[in-house]
């Protein structure tokens, strides 16, 4: 490992990475407060000083999410507190969007996607939704609270080549399993790629469940995408 003599260090990049971090930490901090203007205020200013709108989702909304879900898990924080702290993520995601999406648009597939029956998390799917637009596919949402009918919809009406079901909660999980169970049943499980996620989700499940393929987060989905389908 390389590690540059304090001397040798560029103090004006020092600068810049102390900046970029504190703009991050902004975010996060405003997110988890669930302080949506001021959020949404943090996220301009930092795309005008020059962070990247990946890093703003990745180091920034994504981690205060996971700080909320502490903060409830350990009684600080009550579902008001959650509810808050989502409405601001989802209008900064709504704010990022644009700048998060490739310009240079491919058509490489067709791909539906849903939350499962039962559950109604959505910001994990609409992040997942955006990076896949971005990679070159047109997507179907199916939006949150999705019945095993509607998956099955979308592979016989829209000729979807990619399944994508997202559940947030343990129970809901079981829900995946229901889904591709139907898709069995209707004669459609072959003509369709299933890929599961969402933060309860693991390999071992997805494996268990007959899904086709599993990723921890959203730009491991759209890899996976890519290679299953190109
Ligand atoms: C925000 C939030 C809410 C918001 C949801 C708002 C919304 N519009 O989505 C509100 C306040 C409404 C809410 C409600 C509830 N929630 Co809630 N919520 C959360 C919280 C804090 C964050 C979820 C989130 O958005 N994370 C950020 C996103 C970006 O992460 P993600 O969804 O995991 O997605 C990423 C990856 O997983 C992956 N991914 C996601 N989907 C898919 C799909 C595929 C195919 C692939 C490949 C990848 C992939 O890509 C994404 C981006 O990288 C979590 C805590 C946590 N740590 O997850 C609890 C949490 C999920 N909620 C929980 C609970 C219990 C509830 C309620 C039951 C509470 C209640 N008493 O009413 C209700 C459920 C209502 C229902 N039936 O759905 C529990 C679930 C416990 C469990 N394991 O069963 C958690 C874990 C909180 C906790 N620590 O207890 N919640």
């Amino acid at each position: 490992m390389i590690v540059a003599h304090t001397a040798d260090r560029d103090p004006a990049s020092d600068k810049e990475t102390t900046q970029v971090s504190a703009a991050l930490d902004l975010i996060k901090d405003k997110c988890i407060r669930g302080k949506r203007a001021e959020l949404t205020e943090a996220v301009k200013s930092a795309l005008a000083e020059g962070v990247d709108a990946k890093d703003i989702m990745l180091q920034g909304l994504i981690p205060a999410m996971a700080v909320v879900g502490e903060r409830y898990s350990s009684g600080e924080f009550f579902l008001p507190q959650m509810m808050i702290a989502a409405r601001a993520m989802s209008e900064a995601l709504e704010f990022l969007k644009p700048h998060l999406l490739n310009s240079s648009y491919q058509q490489r597939g067709k791909i539906a996607l849903g939350t499962v029956a039962g559950d109604f998390h959505d910001i994990g799917k609409n992040i997942l939704k955006i990076m896949l637009e971005g990679g070159g596919y047109e997507v179907i949402d199916l939006g949150v609270d999705t019945p095993p009918e509607k998956f099955i919809d979308a592979v016989r009406n829209e000729s979807v080549q990619v399944v994508l079901m997202s559940a947030l909660i343990t129970v809901t999980m079981e829900s995946m399993r229901v889904a591709i169970r139907a898709l069995e049943e209707a004669g459609l499980r072959k003509s369709v790629i299933i890929g599961v996620g969402g933060a309860p989700v693991t390999q071992k499940f997805a494996d268990e469940i007959g899904a086709d393929f599993y990723s921890p987060d959203a730009y491991g989905a759209v890899e996976k995408c890519n290679a299953l389908l190109n």
